[in-house]
């Protein structure tokens, strides 16, 4: 069993609850764009079982048979609704009402002081990602990581390892060595076709939900006044994830492979 060496974190839902800004994004382009569509939290948390924005009002589009505007097709459509609608999202990070999750500043923190490497594993886009970074982290904190893989950097959005795959490219690391923490099933499932233990953060969008092949479900990272609350554990008792947490989630013989159907409607759409 190889020591742990990296650790890749996925980051809408994860480093941050950025869903729902997303959520609140897409509402609004609806709105400017004339169309009557409204995603509430319910609906919503269903669509994300569909990775990418785009690829989610595609589907979306698709379900309620929309009518693209004369002389274009749906696909450039959405295309460009995507495109607002990440102009709004972009805007709404910089009113500055996020804040990293509790404990993903103290696990980065203890991951470098532990000479680990880090990445970045995400299907948004890498400018989504900086511009939520930029503010929530020292300007540095592009060289803390030593991956950084967005949408625009694999053919296949999650649940799709190819994120993954891609990431652990860079690390030049083996699965084997690096741990992943994710928010959601599609996530789950892309990292673990790449072969990577992983660790679940749920969010509001996502709790309650079923995450076969994670070693670990908790509700948040904790901090130690912050304990988290475990919902499954393949690895014993935790109070906080911590690097001993990751290194006991890497030696825990792989949870059985799950083969997870689209779990929403939308799903078969695309
Ligand atoms: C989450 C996603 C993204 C966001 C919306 O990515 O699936 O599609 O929901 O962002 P991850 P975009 O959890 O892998 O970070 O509209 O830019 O796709």
């Amino acid at each position: 069993m190889n020591a742990l060496q990296g650790l890749i974190f996925d980051v809408d839902g994860t480093l941050a609850n950025t869903e729902e800004v997303h959520r609140l994004a897409f509402n609004a382009t609806f709105e400017q764009n004339g169309l009557d569509w409204h995603w509430d939290t319910a609906l919503y948390a269903d669509l994300l079982a569909i990775s990418g924005g785009r690829e989610r009002m595609l589907a979306y589009a698709r379900s309620r048979r929309l009518q693209p505007p004369a002389g274009e097709d749906l696909q450039h459509y959405c295309q460009r609704l995507h495109a607002d609608k990440t102009a709004r999202y972009q805007r709404m990070l910089d009113e500055g009402r996020l804040a990293l999750r509790p404990g993903v500043r103290r696990l980065i923190d203890e991951a470098r002081d532990a000479r680990l490497k880090l990445a970045l594993a995400t299907s948004t886009s890498r400018a989504n990602v900086t511009r939520l970074l930029d503010g929530l982290l020292p300007p540095e904190w592009p060289q803390w990581f030593d991956a950084f893989v967005g949408s625009e950097d694999v053919p296949e959005k999650k649940p799709s390892g190819a994120v993954y795959r891609e990431a652990l490219r860079r690390l030049s690391l083996p699965a084997s060595a690096c741990v992943a923490i994710e928010d959601t099933v599609n996530g789950l499932r892309a990292a673990r076709e790449a072969g990577l233990k992983t660790v679940i953060t749920t969010q509001p969008f996502t709790e309650g939900r079923f995450f076969p092949g994670a070693s670990l479900v908790v509700d948040q990272l904790g901090e130690p006044d912050r304990p988290c609350r475990v919902a499954l554990s393949r690895i014993g008792p935790v109070t906080c994830v911590g690097l001993g947490t990751l290194r006991r989630t890497l030696a825990t013989p792989n949870p059985a492979r799950f083969r997870l159907h689209g779990s929403s409607a939308y799903a078969t759409a695309l």
